[in-house]
């Protein structure tokens, strides 16, 4: 097992990470940039280095300084977390150069997966079921309009480097295939600095359910379950639950075997989500495969009884799956809110500042994955992820009002933050019905 492990990351995650690694006897290192010198991260990590100014691409998105952290502390292994590099193939590929191991699937694999093209064809290769669209990236405009017409309008542009919606256009008709594709490109290359582009069939309020995987890089994949992810803003996640509502069983079966069937193909070794559109007559398409923990972990983990990151950095460490995860079987309902420091009124404008008073809810059920603390700063630099709270019922009807509950408890002053409206959506009928397609939250895509 490794001795001491860096994490490359900071806010909730870096600190489950850092507890993580303490549960398993592993000495842990905190990085963090000039902002964050008072965060929690840092006062609970076993050492910590300071690796730059406050700007993300200064600090944790600054390979040298973190490669160098590693070295000065003598770290085994680095975990990326998820965000800042953890999708980044040439970030894994310097660490492994170096001599520091990787927690997470090798470089190659993140480099096919991360192209989201190529993830298409290869899972299509693998006989997942994918949406009907261009084989690769798409060279033209002239082919993307004998395409279109092929496919049938509307259509979805998609990048190819982009993943969880950014870069992505809706075409409704072949008069704004021009516009959308030239825009879309264009966006692409600044964003990602990769222009290339691909379509696929635009599907009507289709759900979004991801499967959680681990692969042991020696053709074996567990799963642990589904998440349904359908309540989003503007691509970002607001509300996650496992399981799905409204799904039959057969369906929720289908996906697993999906899951598993495109992990083996690609011999998958690490922890991993397949991301699925399900349509409303329980048609399953793949989407994606993100080659990272992700912010929903904890779902999983309150209705399989597994700590993931445990098992993720045991398998990262020995090449077998461990006892939990083998034995791991979904119990009961877990729901997440991702709390942020967003004004609602604003138009969900980040604002930072002071946390005057913070005060987590608790009981039975209920856990808070957050590094506030009263009096702490919330920086300005990154993302405003605040706390996530998640709680676990017997059925989903428990689970719903422990949430409702949970969010009345929940006390955050200093900043706005979006509990209220979590609030409305929680107690929403809709919400109840387990009903996401009627699009309840203004939806848009672009
Ligand atoms: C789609 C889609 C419809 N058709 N792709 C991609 C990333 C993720 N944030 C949502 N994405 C979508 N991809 C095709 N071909 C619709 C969405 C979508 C969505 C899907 C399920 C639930 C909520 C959604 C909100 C916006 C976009």
């Amino acid at each position: 097992m490794y001795k001491k492990i860096l994490v490359a990351a900071r806010g909730e995650i870096a600190l489950r990470i850092i507890r993580a690694c303490r549960e398993l006897g592993i000495r842990s290192v905190a990085v963090h940039s000039t902002a964050d010198r008072d965060s929690l991260h840092v006062k609970i990590a076993d050492e910590d280095v300071s690796i730059g100014a406050s700007p993300s691409r200064e600090s944790y998105l600054n390979i040298p300084r973190i490669i160098a952290a590693a070295e000065i502390t003598n770290a085994d292994a680095i975990h990326p977390a998820y965000g800042f590099l953890s999708e980044n193939p040439n970030f894994a590929d310097i660490c492994l150069s170096c001599g520091i191991e990787w927690i997470g699937p090798n470089p190659a694999l993140m480099k096919r997966m991360g192209d989201k093209a190529e993830a298409r064809r290869v899972m299509d290769e693998a006989g997942l079921p994918v949406i009907p669209g261009s084989e690769g990236v798409i060279s033209s405009e002239e082919e993307a309009l004998r395409l279109c017409a092929e496919i049938g309008y509307p259509v979805m542009v998609k990048a190819t480097a982009g993943g969880g919606g950014r870069g992505i256009r809706i075409v409704r008709d072949e008069k704004q295939l021009g516009d959308c594709f030239r825009a879309a490109s264009k966006e692409a290359e600044i964003s990602f600095g990769d222009s290339g582009l691909y379509v696929e069939k635009y599907l009507q309020d289709p759900r979004h359910i991801e499967v959680q995987i681990l692969g042991d890089g020696n053709g074996g994949v567990i799963h642990f379950g589904e998440r349904e992810c359908s309540i989003q803003r503007r691509h970002q996640k607001l509300i996650e639950e496992s399981p799905s509502p409204g799904i039959a069983d057969q369906v929720r079966e289908k996906l697993f075997k999906y899951a598993v069937q495109g992990g083996e193909y690609i011999n998958y070794n690490s922890l991993g989500t397949v991301e699925f559109l399900v349509d409303s007559k329980g048609r399953i398409y793949f989407l994606e495969m993100n080659t990272r923990v992700q912010v929903e972990h904890p779902v999983t983990e309150m209705v399989c009884g597994v700590d993931l990151i445990k098992e993720q950095i045991r398998l990262a460490s020995s090449g077998r799956f461990g006892e939990s995860a083998l034995n791991a079987r979904i119990t009961g309902w877990a729901i997440e809110c991702r709390i942020n420091a967003e004004d609602p009124d604003r138009g969900f404008l980040p604002v930072p500042g002071r946390i005057d008073f913070f005060h987590v809810p608790g009981g039975p059920g209920v856990r808070v994955d957050s590094h506030l603390y009263s009096g702490c700063e919330v920086p300005s630099y990154y993302d405003s992820l605040l706390a996530k709270l998640i709680v676990w019922g017997k059925n989903r009807d428990e689970a719903i009002e422990r949430m409702k509950r949970s969010l009345d408890e929940f006390i955050i002053e200093g900043v706005p933050t979006t509990i209220p409206f979590l609030q409305k959506i929680i107690k929403g009928r809709n919400f109840e019905r387990g009903d996401f397609h009627t699009a309840f939250l203004e939806r848009e895509i672009v």
